[in-house]
């Protein structure tokens, strides 16, 4: 096998990205040629997606890419979960919808007076989160939505079919619908018929590391190539491609996929479906190479950024590695709230949020914006370790290592918080283990390297050496 190079389109909740991964035998190396941000919009019926931004930013970031490396051989897509476009043919109806929009509330009891969330995880495998799709389907069938739609596509399969042609709903984000089957992967056609969603609204699954089609010829032109690109399946739900990527040597790591939200659990090769999993909220995701991904979603650094968008719309502009510094220094005392209360989901003025759920707790509340974010960082740390711990429990594995990636693997003050409130070590990094994930799955797929996703990991392991973070008494 000889060396090639793949583009990851990686579009997360705040930002997205394009990158170059350069993958051989015993090599990876990762370039980032386009960044640009992702942000929500309101309008009158509720919160959205820019979907149109981020394609734009996406095919500009393809045009680099194509630039720095003509010779690219194919190009996967993946971003956050759940979310979806309706379409009738090749037309999108309507911009989809962001998960922290609230017109689920409806959704959720229609489905759960037809199937009882008890019988949902059986089903499903996955932890009760108010925004899965299942959900949001419901709701649209509420207000007449769907009556025009003939396909429903998930983010990263919307841009995959933009760029191909070709509708298909890649499995690890189908997984993450509600209407997937946790024992074989297939739609769960009872549970669609039982809801009275159209079957026909969902296209074929995929597996990841398979090839969908080409760069269609009037976008190869777009971005000033002559050369045909590969569009393939990768773990298209972004923290299935982060997991790829997680570099765990240890049989016994866990992992913490950090960024706006905070996954955090380990590997299985089956599902955990007891109802102390049920009750604790603990999710089967599909990973790649049939792979589960059992983890819980914990609020993770949203509730840092969305403080710092309230105290900069209030006039107050703070950055944040230096009030991370400061935070990281503060000797008062700390308060340790439940980051995963409902309140904090939906967008908003975190910092009171934060102090009336304190209130209500008989908790101090924290005062200046240095206390808050301590507060904020060692809740999350508290978050993480109970959520382990409780992983470890539920899957009756044993967890030596804590990995963390993403962008909080470089928020020092996070990580060694982590070490110290788990009592074990925490290896950071990489930061762009999405992006590293999708490149790898590609790779393996175009034949520059092969193997199990453990010698995938041995690979990122080598170009990318985690820092380590060892618990303090
Ligand atoms: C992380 C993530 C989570 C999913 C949430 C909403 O980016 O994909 O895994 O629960 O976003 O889609």
């Amino acid at each position: 096998t000889s060396a090639g190079t793949v583009a990851a389109i990686d579009l997360g909740a705040s930002s997205g990205r394009v990158m170059l991964g350069h993958v051989g035998h015993n090599e990876l190396k990762m370039r980032s040629v386009a960044r640009f941000a992702n942000a929500a919009v309101r309008t009158i019926d509720g919160l959205h997606w820019d979907i149109l931004d981020l394609y734009r930013g996406a095919i500009s970031g393809l045009r680099s890419a194509v630039r720095d490396e003509p010779e690219l051989l194919g190009v996967a897509v993946d971003s956050w979960a759940v979310d979806y476009a309706l379409l009738r043919g090749q037309r999108m109806l309507g911009n989809p919808f962001h998960y922290r929009d609230t017109r689920t509330a409806a959704g959720v009891t229609t489905v759960h007076a037809i199937a009882p969330p008890t019988e949902l995880y059986g089903r499903n495998g996955l932890q009760f989160l108010p925004f899965n799709t299942l959900y949001q389907l419901a709701a649209d069938q509420l207000d007449g939505a769907l009556n025009d739609a003939d396909s429903m596509l998930l983010i990263p399969d919307l841009i995959t079919y933009w760029l191909s042609g070709e509708k298909i709903a890649e499995r690890t984000n189908a997984s993450t619908t509600g209407l997937v089957d946790v024992a074989g992967r297939e739609w769960d056609d009872e549970l669609i018929d039982r809801l009275g969603l159209p079957r026909g609204l969902f296209p074929r699954l995929v597996d990841a590391g398979n090839r969908v089609g080409s760069v269609l010829p009037e976008i190869l032109a777009e971005i000033g190539t002559g050369h045909s690109i590969d569009v393939m399946t990768v773990g298209s739900h972004d923290t299935a491609s982060a997991v790829v990527a997680v570099p765990m040597i240890s049989g016994n790591a866990a992992y913490i996929s950090s960024g706006t939200w905070s996954l955090v659990g380990v590997e299985l090769a089956e599902p955990v479906l007891t109802e102390a999993s049920r009750a604790a909220n603990f999710t089967n995701e599909g990973g790649v190479d049939g792979r589960v991904r059992y983890l819980r979603n914990v609020m993770g650094l949203w509730l840092l950024s969305e403080s710092l968008r309230t105290w900069e719309l209030a006039g107050q502009t703070f950055d944040l590695p230096g009030l991370l510094v400061q935070a990281g220094t503060w000797s008062g005392p700390v308060t340790v709230f439940d980051v995963d209360d409902p309140r904090f989901l939906p967008p908003g003025d975190m910092p009171s949020r934060i102090c009336a759920y304190c209130r209500e707790h008989d908790l101090r509340e924290p005062v200046t914006p240095v206390e808050l974010v301590r507060s904020i960082v060692e809740s999350l740390a508290e978050a993480y370790a109970h959520t382990l711990r409780v992983a470890a429990e539920l899957s009756g594995t044993s967890i030596d290592t804590v990995h963390v990636v993403g962008g909080g693997s470089q928020n020092e003050l996070l990580c060694q918080l982590t070490a110290d409130r788990t009592g074990l070590p925490v290896l950071a990094g990489p930061v762009e283990a999405t992006a590293i994930g999708n490149v790898l799955v590609q790779a393996r797929a175009q034949g520059l390297v092969t193997g199990s996703l453990e010698s995938l990991r041995a690979l990122v392991a080598r170009a990318f050496a985690p820092r380590r973070y060892v618990p303090r008494a």
